[in-house]
């Protein structure tokens, strides 16, 4: 890090005790920006790092709830609103119960850089609940989604602040949290949230965006070194939204997804990843990898607790959650021929990791910029709400490849520019940082 800002880190670690993701995440940007710092003394002079670092606003609030048998359960509900230079407050609302400040924080100030990099009118946020929707039944869910939205309703709006899914929230949450939106408001403002059913509002392809997207970032990386993903074995993390559609991508662009996994286990299936059989499961179901094995059969091996990474492969999707692949599992995809890592995840490459891939001088895609496209498709979402349009499928799937083509060269050449060439991380760092800040230069000290 650079020695100036050093203070800076320091004073985050202050403000911010035990939130050991939030410190990850700031340092991880403040390790990429001495040389741009250096280049434009008015953003030191503005303190524009210290302004960045300190989100806008933080809502906590309770979120009570009664069970199917009248039991009731008090959680936590967090929106953190970190910056609005660009637009308003996006970003996706987690329900997991590992759910904390911290964490909502890291996921907020890594939402502020993607959301910059997709050159799109959106600022940075992230919420959500310790709420865990694991064996929770419909209703459950629908009773906490509407609890949740009674709170936050008050701080939405399409142009204040537009949630959309993240981990535990998908189509069904989304559609919960708007009806309640709608009958509190008495306003059909679909802008107000992203990741909308087809039929009230949402947008195709969104969906499919985030794993789509990283795959497209992944091609794009490729060919940058003259490789293509044809006939090449891959392991994508997960099996939720992200992975799904990150291995539908790859298996339409000839590679083939040979594992992934959920928090119980992992499923190596060496022939290549029956989805549709993995989508019935995981998405009509709501069921679990190991279900996925039992009913595949033939060479399919189910390994309960099994780490991944140490499956063969050349190209590596982490697609789950943060700080699921570590330093070791990093040495080991390189030591087994690794030649690509593309993040569908938020940061989920440990600090050690990042170093292995940067310094075996693999293609390395990190998080907010491989994974842009979901929040990049919101944005179009809002477009078709706010001109009560809807846009084909293609269109919309060839708006997304070329948002990642664009996403990927302004990292590439940013990196160039900076010199450390084929080094996304920084590339990413500086190229978002340098929007965010540029804004809030012209905005004035607010
Ligand atoms: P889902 O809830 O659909 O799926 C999450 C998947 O990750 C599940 O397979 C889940 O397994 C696994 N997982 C989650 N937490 C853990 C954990 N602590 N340990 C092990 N496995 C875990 O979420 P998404 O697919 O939407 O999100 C996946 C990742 O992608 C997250 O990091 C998210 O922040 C990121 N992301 C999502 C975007 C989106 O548009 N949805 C956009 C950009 C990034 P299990 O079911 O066993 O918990
Ligand atoms: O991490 C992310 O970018 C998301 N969960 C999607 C955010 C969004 O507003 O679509």
């Amino acid at each position: 890090m650079d020695e100036k800002l050093e203070p800076i880190y320091d004073e985050v670690l202050r403000r911010n005790p035990g939130e050991a993701e939030f410190h990850q995440a700031v340092r991880e940007v403040i390790e990429s920006l001495g040389p741009v710092i250096a280049k434009h003394p008015e953003f030191a002079e503005r303190k524009i790092i210290e302004r960045i670092c300190e989100p806008e606003r933080q809502i906590i609030f309770r979120v009570p709830w009664q069970d199917d048998d009248g039991v009731v359960h008090i959680n936590r509900g967090f929106r953190v609103e970190f910056n609005s230079a660009l637009g308003p407050y996006k970003g996706g609302l987690r329900f997991h119960p590992s759910v904390n400040l911290g964490i909502v924080k890291f996921l907020g100030f890594e939402q502020i850089f993607k959301n910059a990099l997709t050159e799109m009118p959106i600022g940075g946020a992230k919420g959500g609940s310790d709420f865990d929707p694991k064996g929770r039944s419909r209703d459950e869910v629908m009773r906490f989604c509407q609890s949740f939205m009674t709170e936050l309703y008050r701080h939405l709006g399409e142009y204040t602040d537009v949630p959309a899914g993240d981990i535990g929230v998908g189509g069904r949450e989304i559609g919960y949290l708007f009806g309640q939106y709608k009958r509190i408001t008495n306003r059909y403002e679909s802008g107000v949230l992203t990741g909308k059913g087809i039929e009230w509002g949402g947008a195709l392809v969104r969906t499919e965006a985030t794993g789509y997207g990283a795959v497209f970032f992944l091609r794009e990386m490729l060919r940058a070194r003259g490789q293509d993903l044809d006939d090449r074995t891959c392991v994508v993390s997960g099996s939720g939204n992200v992975a799904i559609y990150a291995i539908e991508k790859i298996h339409q662009l000839g590679g083939r997804v040979v594992a992934c996994s959920d928090s119980g286990g992992v499923v190596h299936d060496p022939k290549g990843i029956d989805l549709e059989l993995l989508k019935q499961i995981k998405e009509v179901e709501r069921g679990r990898v190991a279900d996925y094995a039992e009913r595949r059969g033939g060479e399919v091996r189910y390994l309960p607790g099994g780490n991944i990474w140490e499956i063969p492969c050349e190209v590596a999707l982490p697609c789950a959650t943060q700080n699921e692949l570590t330093g070791r599992d990093a040495a080991t995809l390189v030591g087994n021929g690794c030649i690509a890592v593309s993040e569908g995840a938020n940061m989920p490459t440990t600090p050690e990791g990042v170093d292995v891939f940067l310094d075996a001088g693999i293609a390395y895609g990190p998080g907010k910029a491989a994974n842009a496209g979901g929040v990049a498709t919101s944005a179009l979402e809002m477009q078709q709400n706010a001109s009560r349009d809807r846009w084909s499928f293609e269109a919309t799937e060839q708006r997304l490849g070329e948002i990642m083509r664009h996403i990927h060269d302004l990292c590439y050449a940013t990196a160039d520019e900076y010199g450390a060439p084929g080094n996304y991380v920084r590339g990413a760092n500086i190229a978002g940082f340098q929007r965010v800040a540029d804004a809030m230069v012209a905005l004035g000290l607010v």
